[in-house]
């Protein structure tokens, strides 16, 4: 069995816990999608989370697909909370950024993999998911 770490990142409010509840979907892992807006995702389950409709803490969900164990990890983007946006940069695989049409700051998820520390196998690069689209 082959693992993939894959980490969400971008900036607040780009879509990040939204694009983790519809990639759970796509998989399979759940039957409903969640709303960060009605507060039922999988991700921001923290009552503090839900009611402020922020992630604040990172959250994993893992599931199977094939001969792979996906490690999803929806990360926070306020800045406030970006310790625990590091914390998490050392064990992935590959990360999916995130950008807002209306945003367009790759900055954070920028200086994120330009700092990350150097993992077996992880390329740094960029990549672009339009917040209307979802497209990974
Ligand atoms: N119009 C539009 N709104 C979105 C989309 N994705 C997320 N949102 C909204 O943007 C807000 C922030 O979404 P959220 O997933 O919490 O962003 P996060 O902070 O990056 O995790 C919420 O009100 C979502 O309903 C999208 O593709 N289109
Ligand atoms: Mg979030």
């Amino acid at each position: 069995m082959r693992t993939l770490n894959l980490g969400i990142l971008a900036h607040v409010d780009a879509g990040k816990t939204t694009l983790t509840e519809r990639l759970l979907y796509a998989a399979g892992v759940i039957d409903e999608i969640g709303s960060v807006d009605d507060g039922s995702t999988q991700t921001d389950f923290l009552a503090l989370e839900r009611q402020r409709g922020i992630t604040i803490k990172s959250a994993v969900v893992s599931f199977a697909i094939d001969v792979v164990t996906v490690n999803l990890i929806d990360t926070p983007g306020h800045p406030d909370f970006i310790a625990e946006v590091e914390r998490v940069l050392s064990v992935l695989d590959g990360a999916v950024l995130v950008n807002n049409q209306h945003v367009m700051s790759f900055g954070q998820p920028n200086r994120h993999f330009n700092t990350a520390p150097p993992r077996a196998g992880f390329r740094r690069g960029r990549g672009a998911c339009h917040k209307e689209c979802h497209v990974v």
